[in-house]
């Protein structure tokens, strides 16, 4: 089993592509403790190893050592992450060059001036936006059709390329930017919501707002590299003045690194997140009580007991019907779509429940549900954690006196029927 040391700085989105394939390949990493980025991998006895000094850099417990986080995180993933045959292989190759050629040096180019550390040329950073834009345009119609980028399931090229695109989503593409992206949005959400993906980055937040250009900051930062340099010749004869890319690499990322944790010290700033239910008056309907309910008994006796329980006055029920059925392909791709949403929308469990149909064959199905929640009005735009899927499908409040609510209800809770156009029942999935 592939195991080692990992030398990188913290939130290195390099490094994440290896710990993340690491999650899911069951590998153990080391990351190494003491290593001070620009002193360590400055090191001799780092060089020696590593000769370019650059991280992150892994050693492997039989004594080898690899550079590249492209390869890294090669070595440490399974043969799923790998891709199983040779298409599959060659396509994930394909996307990490993609990630690396068509994505990483515009969102460098467009991200570090606002981020302070390299200085802003208009036509630079316009030059970039273009060439993201190009990027994410291509990317957005793959995955039009698409769960994952290769297959239909996650491999490297997703965590690498999704890795590659974190900065502009942390930084960059506040909703209007990334609203054409959908498609894009959808994917990179589910990527980086893996538990597997959790463990490694945390909670990520998507840019409220672009970050703005400002002159101070690159000016204070100058001044914090130049006296680091400053403080590290006086203590070290030997460091040279050096023009080199790498050098200008090593500031940029260090700098990095601060507006990382000035970034994450705002974050903590912030006023903790309000549940969206808290203010909302008290019910009789005991959410909870009713999942239970339908998961231990038949639905013969689950149905009559949401009605006996139902309140009216404090939940409601709505039918989704996603709007881009023309667009769904393989069933199992509908079924993940459903299951992505739900994972995206895990913190509105607590007042929700759904069921959600897919009616259907392949290259002819449609995805519909019945969605119960705390209060009377459209539940998503109360929180901008939930708004990533909502808008791909339309949503009808029913009334919950009515027969043809309770002839709904019946049917999606219990598994039958047909769509509107007389497509037979294939698979459910529940919210709860
Ligand atoms: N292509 C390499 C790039 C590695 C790289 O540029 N690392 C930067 C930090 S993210 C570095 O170590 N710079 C130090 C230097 O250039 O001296 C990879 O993907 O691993």
């Amino acid at each position: 089993m592939a195991s080692g040391i990992l030398y990188t700085y913290p939130e290195n989105f390099r490094a994440y592509k290896a710990l993340i394939a690491a999650q899911f390949s069951g590998i153990q990493i080391k990351i190494a403790d003491d290593f001070v980025f620009g002193e360590t991998n400055k090191s001799e006895a780092f060089l020696k190893k590593f000769p370019l000094g650059k991280v992150p850099a892994f050693e492997t417990c039989d004594g080898k050592y690899i550079t590249e986080s492209n390869a890294i995180a090669y070595y440490v993933a399974n043969d799923q992450l790998r891709g199983k045959t040779d298409i599959e292989r060659a396509l994930v190759i394909q996307w990490l060059g993609f990630a690396d050629s068509e994505i990483l040096p515009a969102s460098c180019a467009w991200v570090f001036p606002l981020l302070g550390i390299m200085p802003y040329h208009k036509q630079t950073v316009e030059h970039a936006k273009e060439d993201i834009y190009k990027a994410l345009t291509a990317l957005n119609s793959h995955l039009l059709t698409r769960t994952y980028l290769v297959e239909e399931r996650l491999t490297l090229a997703d965590i690498c390329v999704a890795m590659t695109l974190l900065h502009l989503y942390q930084y960059i593409l506040e909703p209007e930017l990334r609203k054409p992206y959908q498609n894009v949005n959808r994917w990179f959400q589910t990527v980086i919501y893996q538990p597997e993906s959790i463990a490694v980055i945390g909670a990520f937040k998507l840019a409220d707002k672009t970050i703005e250009y400002d002159p101070k900051k690159f000016a204070e930062n100058q001044g914090k590299s130049s006296k680091k340099e400053k403080k590290e010749k006086e203590s070290k004869k030997e460091a040279k003045e050096s023009k080199k890319e790498c050098k200008v690499v090593t500031e940029k990322t260090a700098a990095v690194e601060d507006e990382a944790d000035a970034t994450e010290e705002a974050l903590a700033a912030e006023p903790k997140k309000k549940n969206p239910f808290a203010s909302m008056p008290k019910s009789s309907f005991d959410l909870d009580d009713f999942k239970r309910f339908y998961s231990n008994e038949d639905e013969s006796k689950s149905i009559p007991y949401f009605w006996q329980k139902f309140d009216s006055e404090n939940y409601s029920i709505w039918l989704s019907e996603y709007k881009y059925n023309n667009e769904l392909t393989k069933v199992f791709m509908s079924c993940n779509l459903i299951s992505g949403m739900y994972q995206r929308l895990d913190s509105l469990r607590k007042g929700a429940f759904a069921s959600c149909c897919i009616f259907g064959e392949d290259n002819d199905n449609t995805i519909s549900g019945i969605w119960v929640w705390r209060g009377q009005d459209l539940v998503f735009t109360l929180s901008p954690d939930w708004q990533v899927d909502f808008e791909s499908y339309s949503w009808t409040k029913l009334d919950p006196s009515k027969e043809e609510t309770k002839t709904l209800v019946e049917q999606y809770f219990s598994w039958v029927g047909t769509d509107k156009e007389g497509r037979k029942f294939n698979q459910g999935k529940v919210f709860k």
